[in-house]
């Protein structure tokens, strides 16, 4: 069954655009990439002491269930040459599942949605710009009543030029 899967791109190591893309371009192999939002230049949260991010979201149709596309995520991420040395540090490309369809997914290693999703203007305004009307599953809003709800701060850009 084919379901619609939003996921959080971000890269602040190398050629940030070029990363992106080719992530993009891989993530193809998953399904079907429906839309991509903007570049996003995004100040670093949560631990702040690294470089900026570009970040941007993504739509994908697939056939695979959560766990079997966790893996392939995290396999691509590996063969793009990311490295996990430091939790949340520097990363060439990290890819998070935002939403799976309506599901509510809490396991181990793998809890959707995304549970800082609600938190983070880098993922929350990419969201707004290729799915507004989105709804979380859990607080029962959409992307748009989110993005709108955040505390000022968070330094998030949208870039003109991507390609
Ligand atoms: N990812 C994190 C931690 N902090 N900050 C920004 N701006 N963008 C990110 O993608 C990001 C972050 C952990 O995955
Ligand atoms: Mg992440
Ligand atoms: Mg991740």
């Amino acid at each position: 069954m084919r379901k619609i899967v939003y996921l959080s791109l971000g890269s602040n190591l190398g050629d940030r655009v070029a990363n992106l893309n080719e992530a993009i371009s891989r993530l193809a192999r998953f399904g079907e990439v429906q839309a991509i939002s903007s570049f996003y230049e995004t100040e670093p949260v949560e631990y702040t002491a690294q470089p900026w991010f570009l970040n941007c979201a993504v739509k994908l149709d697939t056939e695979k269930m959560p766990k079997q596309l966790l893996a392939a995520v995290l396999d691509l991420e590996q063969q793009m040459g990311r490295r996990r040395t430091q939790q949340k540090g520097p990363r060439t490309v990290d890819i998070d599942i935002l939403l799976f369809g309506n599901s509510i997914i809490e396991a181990k290693n793998l809890v959707v949605p995304h549970p800082a999703l609600h938190q983070r203007r880098f993922v929350l305004e990419p969201m707004v710009e290729i799915a507004p009307e989105a709804r979380h599953p859990v607080f029962k809003r959409t992307m748009r009543e989110l993005r709108d709800a955040l505390p000022a701060g968070q330094t998030v850009r949208r870039r003109e030029m991507q390609k």
